[in-house]
């Protein structure tokens, strides 16, 4: 059972991040007096750190000096490492171990392909990080989600091909990125949104027992009939 290997995205598939860049990225919004809004947060998620300060000052309509950008995104970093570094196993979201001992007994290997520079210090933090055969973060890549850079680095490290591999994904940019890498794609959250995933669930708890079987049959052993649950 090698042919398939998966790529988890972090925030929003394994953890829920996003509410600590929430409140680090409002206390900057706050200091240069503006309002940030949860719904403004949504516009960040999957967004690397420099592009998300990019919208937030769009949001407030603040114009900055490189140096001074550099300066908020040290500090807006240093206010976010102050909420991760207090994370633990109880934050790993609802279905993602139960799925990674489904993807350990059935030997299919598994790598992280995240945005956040944070993310080797995150599965530290909730104790997943001996668990994935590689990660590759925002350190790792030169062009960020939509591009699909971080995926097909992901591919490399699990030794296969990208239409053998499956990402897990929770943001619009993810869905594309491997969609462009010729991946199969499952988005992780709002159908609506998530719409060009090949397949959708709510959450991680929703994923089939059988689901990579059908995904080999499907996919690897090249039936091109419409299988179980590909619906497009
Ligand atoms: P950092 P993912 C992404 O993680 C987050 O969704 C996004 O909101 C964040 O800006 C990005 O990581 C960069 O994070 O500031 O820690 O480098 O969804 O790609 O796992
Ligand atoms: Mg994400």
């Amino acid at each position: 059972m090698n042919k398939i290997g998966v790529i988890f995205d972090l925030d929003g598939v394994i953890v829920d991040t996003a509410k600590y860049h929430f409140l680090a990225w409002k206390d900057l919004a706050d200091e240069l007096g503006f309002e940030f809004t949860e719904k403004h947060n949504e516009l960040l998620k999957g967004v690397s750190r420099v592009r998300s300060l990019e919208i937030l000052l769009d949001i407030g309509n603040v114009e900055l000096s490189e140096t001074k950008k550099q300066d908020y995104l040290i500090s807006k970093n240093e206010v976010y490492l102050g909420y991760i570094t207090k994370m633990g196993p109880d934050e790993i979201l609802p279905g993602a171990n139960a799925l990674l001992n489904t993807l350990d007994a059935l030997g299919i290997q598994y790598v992280l392909g995240s945005a956040s520079k944070n993310a080797p210090l995150i599965l530290k933090q909730v104790g997943l990080y001996e668990r994935f055969t590689g990660i590759v973060d925002g350190n790792s890549v030169s062009q960020a989600k939509p591009d699909p850079e971080v995926f097909l680095i992901g591919a490399e490290k699990l030794g296969l091909a990208p239409e053998n591999c499956i990402v897990f994904e929770d943001a619009i940019a993810g869905v594309e990125a491997a969609n462009s890498a010729n991946m199969t794609s499952v988005g992780i959250g709002d159908e609506d949104i998530l719409h060009e995933a090949d397949f959708n669930f709510n959450n991680l708890t929703e994923i089939p027992s059988d689901f990579f079987l059908k995904v080999i049959s499907e996919k690897i052993l090249k039936n091109d009939e419409p299988g179980l649950y590909k619906t497009k």
